[in-house]
Parts: structure tokens; sequence; C-alpha cells
């Protein structure tokens, strides 16, 4: 017996945070969810497995997308005339879903009720698969405990939405312990919501996260996909699990040590490299550039960051656009100690201490007082509607709830207002 265990597809999900700018291929990305769906389909029937198990977040939202829960319907009812069945719960994202509580789905569908658990036995495998959908977006309840018993002599599963005890990043929805899970005796449990594959325990019972079926941000790097789980039994069930590959759009972080790097064209040879020892025929690979380390020319990458990032964009991309894309890069560079060489040579650097002074003890002081930081960045907020919305492009997402984020920009800013006070004749 074999079946695949996806979870997390956010089908039709809006795109986050990518950058805008001209060429980028923001509709490959935005078919990406889909067509790693059809792949997911094509799967199921060249792999003939017996069922498909969906552990909820199948859409994104519980509006009326009527095309997205359409779209849906037609695909799972091609797995119909090859006889899989479909088992899926719903989750915090599309929990309450009108149209599909309305039931569009072919009657090899089978959605699990949010009012109490229940279980769909297939005699014919010798398989019982039990499962509860979340109610609301918020689910507080520990769905687990409600779970009934294994059933005897068949193979036990148990479906499931939930944050186990909470994992960094995600909401605690239908909270539970591992102990939870243990106690009902389960074989395999085919958790969903964590969107980083996770083998919670390999073994007595096996529980696993499979992970977003299609990385949509920078923050869901590496190889999405969902899980083939192969089940045989020798006197016990063995178990065997395998990830596939779903994406069509695969996301990674390139980090570039800068300590070192002396001219542009070596860094330009380094991220060269670095970026086409990801590339992957299969998919399109998009690189996040993280320059790190303390670096000479710091305050030129401040200065200069939109041009070095076109400049890159250009010289990376001009035959691999296809399979390769410099989604953006980010300066994390640090400069060197002031009591280095002045790497710029010469200037009267006693002329600038005073407002340098002053510079650098507002930034101090801002980073003491997280409230008035945030005040700071509250003023920006008009800006938005005062400067319409094509010079925030790619900018909607921007964190300004986040201290971290608020902090890396006031050190850039601190970074980049000593480099103007040093170099005023510069760009
Ligand atoms: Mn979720």
């Amino acid at each position: 017996m074999n079946f695949i265990h996806a979870a997390d597809l956010h089908l039709d999900a809006p795109l986050k945070g990518l950058a805008r700018y001209e060429g980028a291929p923001h509709e490959r990305i935005r078919q990406a969810g889909r067509v790693a769906f059809e792949r997911l389909i094509e799967a199921c029937l060249s792999r003939q497995v017996d069922f498909l198990l969906l552990a909820g977040d199948i859409l994104d939202g519980s509006g009326r997308d009527f095309n997205t829960v359409l779209y849906l319907a037609r695909h799972l009812q091609r797995l119909k005339a090859a006889g899989i069945e479909v088992f899926a719960v719903l989750g915090n994202h599309d929990a309450g879903h009108d149209l599909l509580q309305a039931n569009p789905f072919s009657d090899n569908v089978h959605l699990f009720s949010s009012s109490r658990a229940q279980t769909h036995r297939m005699e014919r495998l010798g398989v019982a698969i039990h499962g509860q959908s979340h109610e609301g977006r918020g689910e507080k309840r520990n769905l687990a405990a409600g779970y009934p018993a294994a059933i005897p002599g068949l193979f036990n599963i148990g479906l499931l939405h939930t944050a186990l005890t909470g994992r960094a990043g995600h909401e605690s929805y239908a909270p539970c312990t591992e102990q939870d899970l243990l106690m009902h005796g389960y074989h395999y449990w085919a958790l969903g919501h964590i969107h980083q594959r996770e083998l919670v325990r390999p073994h007595d019972p096996m529980i696993l996260f499979p992970g977003t079926l299609q990385g949509r941000h920078i923050r869901e790097s590496g190889a999405k996909g969902a899980t083939l789980v192969e089940v045989a039994f020798e006197g016990d069930f063995r178990i065997q699990e395998q990830h596939l590959p779903m994406d069509q759009v695969r996301w990674h972080i390139l980090e570039i040590d800068m300590e070192r790097m002396e001219t542009f064209n070596d860094l330009l040879d380094r991220v060269v490299d670095g970026m086409e020892s990801l590339v992957n025929p299969e998919v399109l690979t998009v690189v996040r550039l993280l320059l790190k380390g303390r670096c000479a020319w710091q305050g030129q990458l401040v200065a200069r960051g939109m041009e070095l990032e076109q400049e890159l964009r250009v010289q990376t991309m001009n035959t691999r656009s296809d399979v390769l894309w410099l989604e953006r890069v980010i300066n994390q560079t640090e400069p060197l100690r002031s009591d280095a060489p002045d790497p710029w040579g010469g200037g009267d650097r006693s002329m600038m201490s005073d407002p340098m002074t002053m510079v650098h003890q507002m930034a101090a002081e801002l980073r003491e007082d997280p409230v008035a930081l945030n005040a700071v960045f509250e003023r920006f907020k008009p800006l938005r509607s005062l400067l319409g919305g094509t010079a925030f492009h790619g900018m909607e997402h921007l964190p300004f709830h986040e201290d971290q984020w608020l902090n890396d920009v006031l050190r850039q800013a601190e970074w980049l207002l000593e480099e103007r006070l040093r170099n005023p004749g510069g760009r």
C-alpha cells in the first residue's frame, strides 16, 4: 500500500515581498502553486497510489474564491477514474470556507467535519483514517485529544492540522503534545501547518509534516513538495517515507562573505559561481544574496545598493534567465573598525567629528528606546498615500512591526549618513 501526504497548498495565494522590476518572473511565480498542485495530481496517477491525504490549508482564504474551488474540484476528480480516494481536513486558512463546505467535490473526496473527529475505513486496504477539520481561523481546541482509539488489525492514520506545541514562525493552532498523538496507538500521523518539512518522529508512530507544496517567498526556501509513504506488512507495519519535490520555483539564500572581497569583479565572480551551483533545470531558481562580514567598501555598498543590485542582476542573468533569477541583494556588511586604516584615504575626519558624533548618538538613543524608534517609522506611513503606489512597489509587506527589521534599517541609515559625511562629494 502507498499514499501521498501533502499539506499547506495555499492554492492561488498572492506573492509576498518579491521586488518589482522589469522582467521579473512574477507570472511564473504566480502560477507556480497551480503547476505544483498539478504535479501532485500527476504523481498520484503515475505512482498509482491508493489514496491522497491533504492535511489542511488547501486554500489560502475562506473567501468566495469560486474559481480556485472549481479548479481544485476539477483536478481531484481526475483521481476518481484511477480509483484514488482523497482525504482532507481543513486548517486555519480554509476553515469555515463556504464553498468547500457546500461540498463541490466528486465522491472520491472526503472532507472531515469540524464538529467532531470522524473515521473513514477502507476495508480493501485495511486502513482507518481519523481526522477533524478546524472550525475557524483561530482553532484553540486540542483536536488530537478527541480522536478515537486505533482500530485493531488496521493501519491507523491520524490526519491533523496542528502546530504541535509550537514552531517558530507559525501560530499555535489546534495545539497538542506528541504524547496526545502517541496515546491513540496509530501508525502514522499525517500533519500539516508547518511549511518546513519535518520528520517529527521516525517510527511508532511515524509523525511527519510534509512542508508546503510550493515555497511562496524567501522564508520558504529549498525544495518543496509532498511525501510518498509506502507501507508493507511483515508481522508488523514497515513504513518508508520519501520526499517528492513538486515545486516549480525554488527559493535560495546565498550568503557571501565580503571580508576579503577586494574588487567588484571578485564579488561578481563569487556571485556567478554561487548562483550557478544552485541551478537545477527542473525549476526556476530564485536567489537572494546576503552580503555579510566586515568590509572595506561597506559605505559604498550602502550608498550604491540599488546600482549594485541592478549590475549584479544584469551580469548574472544574461544567459540563464529561464532557470535563474536574482531576487534581491541584502547588505548586512559592517564597516571596518574605526582603528583600521581609512579605506577612503585622507580626508580630514576631525572636520566631520561633530555631526558624525551626533548621528551615532541619535542612533544609539533610538536603539535603546524601541518606542521612539517605532514613532520614527510611524511617520513614514503617510508617505505611502502621498507618493502613490509606484514608489512603494515591492515594499508593501515591509515588516514595520518587527523590532529586528527596524534596527537593521536604523543601522543602514546610520552607515549611509556616515558615508555621506565622510565623502560629501561622492554618491
Ligand atoms: Mn496553517
